[in-house]
């Protein structure tokens, strides 16, 4: 088929063309381009109303965002994180000259498993980052009691997790901060871009100033720093993506529920599950694969047909370098995952008929 559609993972949900234009226009005139500009300070604010949080700092993206908040919590020595995540969770500690050290996830839930924190605790241990994937929110109050009870900072790695609740509560507001990306394959994306968000005035302020190399104003340089800025273009995604948030739910839960429908009654397949008590965007479609077809097998074949499903996450973070060189480490459960989860297309580009494609060629193979 010459003109097959191909479909892919990450494809951007796009707001109001019209209202994006229209703050571009304004950006130009203005001669305004980044810099703390109108537009992202206005993104600030109603992300800040939007999840329910203090502080709202916006960043060029989410890696560099976890930089800048790791550091200004004052992280030394180990950091706790999962394998099974996007290799960024990883990297930003260990490109901080810390040490990222492996902890196990549940089987179910795929965030940070409790206990593992806890044993993974040394005295050399500082801080703790879990990782709400798939926007489903880690025990954050069992994360807080062992971070509270051993004198760690906790920082989520809210990238997969905007517009998401824990026990009705946003995520943005939990640990001492958080930080979501806004990369374009993104829920909500800002072509590139990210925010830390956090309840705590002093750390804002440190995390602001560290955004722009420490300056103060002009001439006045009063911390160490980088550059985190997040340019107005981006800003000007966000503020427009941000009025149809409830569009992309929509349109990512009806395709979900429609692969959750077809897909469970496939035998070896386990669709990731959403708690309906919570809100959340539905982004991914998570596939647990134990079938007569390997994961690999499936993925290849769907692959040949144009649709682009993802080995998210392969290989976990402790077997990509330099982990894997640096320390061996037994994660029975991250490898498990990382053999048989398989994440689908979905987002505002995709048609209930693509849906039904992708369902059918997995039927077909599963045979
Ligand atoms: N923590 C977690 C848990 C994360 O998942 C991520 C990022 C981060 C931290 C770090 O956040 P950032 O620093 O990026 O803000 C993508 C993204 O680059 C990355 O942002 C994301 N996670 C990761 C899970 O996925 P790839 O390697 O999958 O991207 P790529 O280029 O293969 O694109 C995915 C699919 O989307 C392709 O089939 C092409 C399509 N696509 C992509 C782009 C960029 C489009 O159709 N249009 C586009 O504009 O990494």
């Amino acid at each position: 088929m010459a003109d097959r559609k191909v479909l892919h993972v990450g494809r951007p949900n796009i707001g109001n063309r019209e209202r994006f234009l229209e703050r571009v226009e304004g950006m130009l005139d203005r001669r305004w381009l980044t810099n703390d500009g109108p537009l992202v300070q206005e993104l600030e604010q109603r992300l800040a109303a939007f999840l329910g949080v203090r502080h709202v700092v916006a960043m060029c993206n989410a890696t560099v965002g976890m930089e800048v908040a790791l550091r200004s919590l004052g992280a030394t020595g180990e950091v706790i994180v999962p394998s099974f995540t996007f290799v960024a969770t990883a990297h930003v500690p260990h490109w901080l000259g810390l040490t990222p050290v492996f902890a196990e996830v549940g089987a179910e839930t795929h965030t940070l498993d409790p206990e593992s924190v806890e044993r993974a605790i040394t005295p050399r241990t500082s801080a703790i980052v879990g990782v709400h994937l798939w926007g489903r929110a880690c025990d954050v109050d069992a994360l807080a009691d062992i971070a509270r009870r051993h004198n760690l900072e906790l920082m989520f790695d809210a990238a997969h997790a905007f517009g998401c609740t824990h026990r009705g509560t946003k995520v943005g507001s939990f640990g001492d901060v958080e930080v979501f990306s806004f990369h374009a394959t993104k829920f909500f994306n800002t072509f590139e871009g990210g925010a830390a968000t956090t309840n705590d005035d002093e750390l804002a302020k440190r995390m602001r100033l560290m955004r722009n190399f420490g300056f103060a104003g002009y001439d006045t340089i009063v911390a160490e720093g980088t550059n985190a800025k997040m340019p107005e273009v981006s800003a000007a995604m966000g503020l427009t993506n941000l009025e149809s948030v409830d569009e992309f739910i929509a349109a990512n839960r009806r395709h979900w529920e429609q692969y959750n429908a077809r897909l469970s009654a496939m035998p070896g397949l386990h669709v990731v599950q959403y708690d309906p008590a919570e809100t959340n965007n539905y982004q991914y479609v998570v596939v647990e694969v134990d079938a007569r077809v390997s994961r690999d097998a499936l993925v290849e074949k769907l692959w040949s047909e144009g649709v682009l499903a993802r080995r998210y996450f392969m290989p976990g973070a402790h077997r990509a370098e330099p982990y894997r060189s640096l320390a061996s480490v037994s994660l029975p459960v991250t490898e498990r995952l990382c053999e048989r989860v398989m994440v689908l297309p979905n987002g505002t580009d995709l048609t209930g008929e693509d849906v039904e494609r992708v369902c059918a060629l997995i039927e077909t193979e599963l045979r």
